[in-house]
């Protein structure tokens, strides 16, 4: 067991669709701590950044425009960022939030529940969560400044 952070972004379609309030209580509900928090209108860079491991992937083109909301209509178009801390939390959170592809997750993760297949067939899944450490450490850098995050 150790603590550990993890970052997880509340994505365009969960605005559009007005999830945010669900996913924090869920998050909240298992016990993990929101160190950081704050909305991010997200810029091309920061979006191929962060889905840098992805690059040579089919759908990566889609991905960088689906995180940047332009696949949905959001006013001042923005995103919630996030960090959560605890006893195992980047698999913890992880489980919670479930399988990538929403048609797989389990019915009780916020994937299974909440997310799904659009018409064009992108994973509208709800949520970003960090995979593993060396990606958590990462992506919390990305995103986030260190006076952000409150520890
Ligand atoms: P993860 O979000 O569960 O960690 P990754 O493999 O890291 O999954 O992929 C990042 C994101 O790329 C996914 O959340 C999803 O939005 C999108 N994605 C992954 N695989 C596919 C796919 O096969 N088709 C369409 N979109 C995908
Ligand atoms: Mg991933």
């Amino acid at each position: 067991m150790s603590i550990e952070k993890t970052l997880i972004l509340i994505k365009p379609d969960a605005i559009f669709r007005k999830l945010t309030g669900l996913v924090l209580y869920r998050l909240d509900n298992a016990g993990f701590e929101m160190i950081a928090a704050k909305t991010v209108s997200v810029t091309e860079e920061l979006a191929r950044k962060h889905y840098e491991a992805l690059k040579d992937k089919p759908f990566f083109e889609e991905l960088v425009k689906f995180i940047m909301g332009k696949f949905h209509n959001i006013p001042r178009n923005r995103i919630l960022a996030l960090i959560y801390k605890g006893e195992n939390a980047i698999q913890g959170v992880r489980e919670i939030v479930g399988a990538t592809n929403p048609e797989d997750a389990m019915p009780h993760t916020i994937r299974g529940s909440l997310g799904k297949i659009s018409t064009k067939g992108l994973f509208e899944n709800v949520v970003h969560a960090s995979g593993n450490r060396e990606d958590a450490e990462r992506e919390i850098k990305l995103w986030f400044n260190p006076e952000e995050i409150i520890e």
